[in-house]
């Protein structure tokens, strides 16, 4: 039987792209989008839902007979230093209101996003294995740890089968992100493509790992098909793309804009960068459901590109824009 599945965070930038990534795969009737805001002239199911707020998720969830929630809705890790309280306790009641909305209702799978947020100063740098010790020093990566803990709690008590990755920065030509650290990554390629010179809030050699968005979803879909006795990790599945620096993407863009200009003022997001992986080791990912990623940096790169030229010449609108959701 199809699922019928609701996103919360719809609006953000991974939800932009999975909504009809989703869509397209069980039918547009079948995917109910969900966000803290509504959308002018929305296509498409949506319903208004603020997910700290259980008795209006169980009433969606028991209207529209869900089966599976995929749930997005988050404060990220830039804009959640700025108010690190709220974000603990918006990211975390959020969640566990779905995770029990689930259990009561019995829906049958929930995906987590999780990120390399979770890491801080004690896991190795390079190719930090799945099962590091996660010690992070975001209010956004403190939330996702504790999240991956429920998250393998609700499996091991109740049996709810939530599923998670921990995603790397996204870099995506559809939509904007908000509020990440990882979001120079995707600015840069608008500059360019604009002939703006580009000022980056990290140091030129501040590697990080980062997953081109057509990956990403592919991911997605991917761990929440697998058949269930092949996920052994309940917590989050390390997701490995292209690892690089800001001077790396630069000299990628340069191929196409080689005058290019971009200056470095590292800021506080540096100091979260510099605390997370250089790489990561996605072994696990790859063993238990057989992810293989297909994009590199130099195949993001001219993908982005011909994108956003495509974009800017023909003034497309970009998809989302909350800074409230992956
Ligand atoms: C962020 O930068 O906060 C996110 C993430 C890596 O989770 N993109």
């Amino acid at each position: 039987m199809q699922p019928t599945i609701l996103v919360t965070g719809a609006n953000g930038q991974l939800g932009s792209v999975l909504i009809p990534a989703l869509r397209g795969r069980y039918g547009s009737e079948r995917v109910i989008a969900s966000d803290i805001r509504s959308v002018p002239n929305y296509r498409g199911r949506f319903e208004l839902i603020d997910a700290t707020d259980a008795d209006r998720l169980t009433q969606v969830v028991r209207e529209q007979n869900v089966t599976q929630i995929y749930h997005l809705a988050a404060i990220l890790s830039a804009s959640g230093e700025q108010q690190p309280i709220r974000t603990w306790n918006i990211n975390m009641s959020a969640f566990l209101n779905v995770l029990e909305v689930s259990r009561q209702e019995g829906i049958d799978k929930v995906f987590y996003p999780s990120s390399i947020a979770v890491f801080g100063e004690g896991a190795e740098l390079d190719h930090t294995p799945n099962d590091s010790v996660l010690d992070p020093l975001t209010s956004y990566g403190i939330s996702k740890a504790a999240g991956e803990n429920w998250a393998q709690y609700y499996f091991a008590k109740y049996g709810l089968d939530v599923r998670s990755i921990r995603y790397p920065g996204v870099i995506g030509h559809q939509s904007d992100p908000g509020g990440g650290t990882t979001d120079y990554a995707v600015e840069i390629f608008h500059a360019a493509v604009q002939g703006k010179p580009f000022s980056c809030f990290l140091q030129a050699d501040e590697r990080l790992p980062m997953i081109f968005m057509d990956d990403a979803i592919r991911a997605t879909l991917e761990l929440m098909e697998a058949p269930k006795e092949n996920i052994r990790i309940r917590t989050s599945y390390n997701l490995a793309g292209a690892s690089f620096s800001p001077e790396e993407v630069t000299a990628a863009i340069r191929q196409y804009y080689p005058d290019f200009d971009v200056s470095y003022v590292p800021d506080y997001r540096q100091e979260i960068a510099a605390k997370w992986p250089n790489s990561i080791d996605d072994s696990a990912a790859r063993g238990d459901w057989g992810w293989q990623p297909e994009y590199d940096l130099k195949k993001m790169a001219k993908t982005m590109i011909e994108a956003l030229q495509k974009r800017y010449n023909r003034e497309t609108p970009l998809l989302g824009n909350n800074q409230f959701a992956a």
